[in-house]
């Protein structure tokens, strides 16, 4: 333990602790930019300068050890100056167009510049001449407006120390210096996997989703367009936390009732499409243990993943399941299925999916993707934009009653809801392979694959191996062990996110580990909960394989369900 002085008060705290957690364990949030807790040091903005009383020496806290008997002052006015001073520098190239922007609300700058009283009139002292950057926005999942960049390298680090893909640098020097791609290419051009990670720890409007909010509610204006909206199974755990509620707090029922609000004419659910992936999925599973087909079998329904494979392991590609994520198995149902069932003409469907993810938006694009004459999904919404929507129509969220998904495409299992947090499409899939194998009904259902990087499982007389990769920097190691032939696993999850889609690029921000771990386990709460766990039960499920598709990877499932891989 470490003994200190932080405004006066004596404290205590663990040796390696700097000087902003000090300050934290006594109730002082020292304003931050660059600082992320989930990242590595950066301490290059000094908005968290302090003074260290006896040398009048500024420290940046972030980056600043404490050492003993060392006093702290945060609220100096030499401390106070130079936080100021650092954050006006900021603002002198800056756009400071904070009504139209995006972030305008929740953006960090914003804040700290309220927080720290800088006036129009200091920002108007320190400006000077400002960057001019063309906009990119030609991609289908992210919009990068490098006028708003404040170069706190929070994307980068992201994108190379936990996502390890490196799409991201920093190029040149002073002034001049800009955060940007390889050649600076479009984001779409590069190794991006675009999962939308760098947006979602980017303090400013800098790195955002491409919104299709004004394309949704043109087809919600529109008569004679039938608007039918999927929700991914993370939606129910992370919506509420933009109308001011706690990380985790499920709201199942309040967003279906916001989305009826909306004008959507039916409300489903993806959770229903991810119990149909696994009856798919797992029977192609249970093939390759059976001997046709590739071992390990790797996961596929995480776009940002597949893409991540494509580019860097497409000698792996004939691993990828070649089932359609959930998202795409629902929209290609919804302009087949659903018209059969519902009288709706084919043409006249509109789909619409809420997802905690920019990938997806991307997915939906997939030139091989489709499966009708259609566009299979017609719009891709994060869940900040749905967000977004109910705000813009004076939807009182947290006071709405309870509603229920609409039959057809709307139940789920347990199962199919914890697909939205790492290891859950591997617990899922285990549940109805292992019964459909050994013919006994499973007792044990929470396998605790949930966080945990290796597992095994008895099936029949063999034992399973299963690996997790949560985020793709951990995918990284597994599939280099692949590709080497020392991968002993026989099922491989991955998703691109860390924690899986509850920390998808498309989440509320700010978000951190802490909030990503509540998310999930609000799903496994869900889980917990429901009466019915396995996806084989899920009787909205068997109804569809006994009206239309026959039973799995059937010529009508092939046709509708599953996919194929650029390499
Ligand atoms: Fe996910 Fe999904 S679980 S990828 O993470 O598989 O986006 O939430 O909707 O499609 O179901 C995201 C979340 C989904 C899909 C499902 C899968
Ligand atoms: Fe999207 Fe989920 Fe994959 Fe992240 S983990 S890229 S949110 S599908």
């Amino acid at each position: 333990k470490v003994k200190l002085q932080i405004d006066k008060q004596t404290i205590e705290v663990s040796e390696g602790s700097t000087i902003l957690d000090a300050a934290k364990s006594v109730g002082i949030d020292v304003p931050v930019l660059c600082y992320h807790p989930d990242l590595s040091l950066h301490g290059a903005c000094r908005v968290c300068v302090v003074e260290e009383e006896e040398s009048g020496e500024l420290l940046a806290s972030c980056a600043a050890p404490v050492n003993a008997g060392m006093k702290i002052n945060t609220r100096s006015i030499k401390a106070r100056k130079a936080r100021r001073r650092n954050v006006e520098l900021l603002l002198a190239n800056h756009p400071n167009d904070c009504l139209g922007c995006n972030r305008n609300g929740s953006c960090e700058l914003q804040d700290i510049t309220y927080d720290l009283g800088i006036t129009k009139e200091d920002i108007e002292r320190v400006s000077g001449a400002v960057r001019e950057h063309e906009i990119d926005d030609v991609g289908p999942a992210l919009r990068r407006d490098l006028n708003k960049c404040i170069l706190c390298g929070r994307c980068v680090r992201i994108c190379e120390e936990v996502q390890g893909v490196s799409a991201l640098q920093f190029t040149q020097r002073g002034f001049n210096s800009v955060v940007t791609t390889a050649f600076d290419m479009p984001q779409r051009d590069v190794n991006c996997a675009n999962c939308g990670q760098c947006a979602s720890v980017c303090p400013v409007g800098a790195i955002n989703e491409k919104s299709e909010i004004e394309k949704v509610w043109s087809a919600l204006e529109d008569d004679d367009i039938h608007v039918i909206v999927q929700t991914a199974p993370s939606i129910q755990a992370t919506l509420g936390e933009e109308f001011g509620m706690r990380a985790g707090s499920v709201v199942t029922g309040k967003m279906v009732a916001a989305l009826r609000r909306l004008g959507f004419d039916k409300i489903f659910s993806t959770d229903f499409a991810a119990d149909l992936t696994i009856l798919e999925e797992g029977s192609e599973f249970l093939k390759k243990l059976e001997g046709e087909g590739t071992l390990p079998h790797i996961t596929s329904c995480c776009p940002g993943w597949v893409k991540y494979a494509e580019h860097n392991y497409s000698d792996l590609l004939n691993h990828l399941s070649s089932a359609k994520s959930p998202m795409q198995m629902f929209s290609a149902l919804g302009k087949t299925y659903y018209p059969q069932q519902s009288g709706v003409k084919a043409k006249d469907v509109y789909t619409v999916a809420i997802m905690p993810c920019t990938a997806k938006k991307f997915e939906k694009n997939r030139e091989e993707i489709n499966a009708t004459r259609f566009k299979d999904t017609d719009a891709v919404l994060t869940t900040r934009e749905l967000a977004r929507m109910i705000k813009e129509m004076g939807i009182n969220f947290s006071k709405l009653a309870d509603e229920d998904f609409d039959e057809l495409m709307g139940t789920s299992t347990g199962a199919g809801t914890i697909f939205g947090t790492t290891g859950g499409v591997a617990e899922a899939a285990v549940r109805t392979v292992k019964e459909k194998l050994t013919g006994e009904p499973l007792e044990q259902l929470n396998l605790g694959f949930r966080g945990v990087n290796f597992a095994e499982v008895e099936i029949g007389d063999r034992t399973v191996k299963i690996a997790i990769a949560n985020g793709l920097g951990n995918a990284e190691k597994l599939l280099e062990a692949c590709r080497e032939g020392d991968c002993e696993c026989d099922f491989i999850e991955v998703m691109a996110c860390p924690h899986g889609c509850v920390g998808g690029g498309g989440q509320p921000r700010p978000a951190t580990k802490e909030k990503k771990i509540k998310r999930g386990t609000g799903l496994s709460g869900i889980d917990d909960k429901s009466v019915v766990r396995k996806s084989h039960k899920n009787p909205q499920v068997i109804k569809l394989y006994k009206e239309f598709l026959g039973e799995p990877m059937s010529g009508e499932s092939h046709h509708l369900l599953h996919t194929t891989y650029k390499s």
